[in-house]
């Protein structure tokens, strides 16, 4: 299934909204308060949302773009500028690299480790799922389930345990295996919560106290809970030195526009989005096609 396809109600709102300025003849007050409407219904946020289409009314003027069409246009150029050139890889450099997922409950961190998994397997690594999400048994069971289907191997600790120690013996099995990677599970947690956050950051001094090296830290946002997920991206990013940002439930979001507003904001790339409960649903981010599949 192609992207735009999967994006489900995400290009839906937008690109209906997009569909009443792109037929007009004359661009006025009205278009540009439908853009900017649309803009903000998606998420993109109202101070991004002013600042994009200044520009775009700049660039309008002085290219002589008169109708809805050329408009919208210059604004699908001004948001790929925008976006591309970010590094969007996961780097890997250690035996093994360690990837942490991290973010509040809910948001699809287990599920998300199973797809990325499930890539990095077919690309011929070995992998290891760290259970560090020792909170509840059912977490731990969740992603074996996932190892499973992904073709990884999963390393537990017991319930309770310290979820440092679990990813640390994970590191360990894997260097002992000769894994190139590990991704590890991590209880969600309140942003907003101190000891919580300062065990994050025990999680990734003791996962690189070993044979392992943390090369990515994946804040996983939860796209449906649109401008809130920034201000967890924020204290997050804060607490947690985050490398990149995974957006889940995109195939139930009308507020795709929350990639612009985050990235603008934080500086910090999305690397892939969710579009699916499946194994398969997960896709790289890529900012032409996704602006594609939001505009057509
Ligand atoms: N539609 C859709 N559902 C998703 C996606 N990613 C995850 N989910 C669903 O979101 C729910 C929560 O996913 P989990 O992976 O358990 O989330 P988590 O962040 O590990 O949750 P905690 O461990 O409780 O903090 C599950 O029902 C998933 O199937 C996605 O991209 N699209
Ligand atoms: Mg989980």
């Amino acid at each position: 299934m192609s992207l735009r396809n999967r994006l489900g109600s995400t290009r839906g709102a937008f690109a209906t909204r997009l569909a009443a300025v792109r037929g007009r003849d004359e661009v006025d007050v009205a278009t540009w308060e439908r853009l900017e409407e649309a803009l903000i219904l998606a998420d993109v946020g109202v101070v991004p949302s002013e600042a994009l289409l200044a520009l775009v009314r700049e660039r309008a003027a002085v290219e002589g773009a008169s109708g809805g069409d050329g408009v919208v246009g210059i604004l699908k150029e001004e948001i790929v500028g925008r976006l591309d050139g970010a590094d969007r890889t996961l780097s890997v450099a250690g035996a093994p690299s360690v990837w942490l997922f991290v973010g509040v409950n809910g948001v699809g961190k287990t599920t998300t480790i199973g797809k990325v998994g499930r890539r990095q397997v077919a690309q011929g690594r070995r992998v290891v799922f760290a259970a560090g999400d020792t909170y509840r048994a059912a977490a731990v069971d969740q992603l074996a389930l996932w190892a499973e289907r992904a073709g990884a191997t999963v390393i537990r600790g017991a319930e309770g345990a310290d979820p440092s120690s679990v990813v640390f013996d994970a590191v360990e099995h894997a260097a002992a295996m000769g894994a190139d990677l590990v991704l590890a599970d991590t209880a969600g947690r309140v942003h907003t919560r101190r000891n919580l956050m300062d065990e994050l950051a025990k999680v990734r001094r003791v996962a690189g106290k070993g044979a392992g090296t943390v090369t990515e830290t994946l804040l996983v946002l939860d796209a449906t809970t649109g401008q809130n997920g920034l201000v967890q991206a924020r204290q997050f990013g804060e607490a947690a030195d985050v490398t990149g940002l995974i957006l889940t439930k995109m195939d139930g979001s009308a507020r795709g526009g929350i990639v612009l507003a985050v990235e603008h904001e934080l500086g910090i790339p999305v690397k892939f989005v969710g579009v699916g409960e499946g194994l398969d649903d997960l896709v790289p981010f890529e900012p032409g096609e996704f602006v594609d599949a939001l505009f057509e």
